[in-house]
């Protein structure tokens, strides 16, 4: 993909594990590699097609001087962030490095690389107990206000018979389209947060419940480990999360299936 270079970019600042560090200003230097498609800038000419590479430079320059961190890794992902957060970027690499660092021996300079993207992911969220449609609100209004996490669609609410043949009450139902930096278990983790923000107690598997939120998707990965399943299991046998999936996802291909979600 095309890409914009940032190298050598030199911020004078205060980071660093040691005392003396966090207030004796040294060298942090940055190079980046922005993702994004140049072709319609290659065509226009035009800066607004683009991302202007002299304002991401102030944005690092800014967070760099303007916070004191003890890791590098800190630093380099704060900036990677600051970069898809403030400008249209698909993906970034942030390499920093710490030529004056407090190491020893006669060394050329020592430095983190990182890397970070937006992915485009989808959730089931589904509501059995008290104000349902309330539940599903909040949860959707958390999830915006999330650090890393964009919500771009929300499919309609329906409601549902209870699946699995524990739950007793009727179910609200919706999908949500979501795009994120997080990696997996990240965004496992602030669902998890999100669902005990709303009252979720987790008694028997498939019980009634405040609030589930599940992965149905996320991009095209596939996950197998103890705490994540992606793409969710038996996602397609289930019109709880098909239909609202199929109202926002037509063309969405499961990673799994090798199919469009309009096919399943
Ligand atoms: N987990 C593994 N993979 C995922 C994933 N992709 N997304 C783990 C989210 N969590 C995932 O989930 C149990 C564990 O699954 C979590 O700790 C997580 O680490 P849970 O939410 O505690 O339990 P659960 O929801 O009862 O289990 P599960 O397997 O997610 O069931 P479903 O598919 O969510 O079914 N009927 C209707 N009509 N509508 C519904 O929304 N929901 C269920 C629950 C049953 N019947 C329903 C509905
Ligand atoms: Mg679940």
């Amino acid at each position: 993909m095309d890409k914009i270079i940032i190298r050598g970019l030199t911020v004078t600042a205060c980071h660093g594990v040691h005392g003396y560090e966090k207030i004796t200003p040294q060298k942090f230097v940055f190079d980046c590699d922005l993702y994004k498609d140049l072709s319609v800038a290659g065509q226009t000419d035009d800066l607004n097609d683009t991302v202007n590479y002299s304002a991401v430079c102030n944005a690092i320059a800014g967070l760099t001087a303007n916070n004191t961190f003890n890791l590098i890794e800190k630093l380099a992902y704060e900036s990677a962030y600051k970069i898809l957060e403030s400008f249209p970027v698909l993906k970034v690499g942030v390499t920093v490095c710490k030529p004056e660092a407090p190491v020893m021996h006669s060394f050329g300079t020592v430095g983190v690389t990182v890397e970070a993207e937006w992915t485009t992911c989808f959730l089931s969220l589904g509501s059995s107990v008290g104000d349902k449609k309330s539940y599903l609100d909040r949860a959707i209004e958390k999830l915006e206000k999330t650090r890393g996490i964009r919500v771009e669609k929300v499919s309609s609410h329906i409601e549902t018979e209870p699946y699995g043949g524990v739950a007793k009450n009727r179910f609200l139902n919706c999908a949500v389209k979501i795009k994120t930096y997080l990696t997996p278990r990240k965004l496992l983790a602030e669902i998890n947060r999100i669902e005990a923000e709303c009252e979720r107690v987790r008694q028997k598997r498939w019980d009634d419940r405040t609030l589930d939120i599940d992965i149905i998707f996320y991009g095209n990965e596939i996950i197998n480990d103890d705490n994540l399943t992606v793409p969710h299991r038996e996602y397609q046998m289930r019109d709880f999360v098909l239909i609202p999936l199929k109202e926002i996802a037509p063309d969405f291909v499961c990673p799994l299936k090798k199919c469009r979600i309009s096919e399943l």
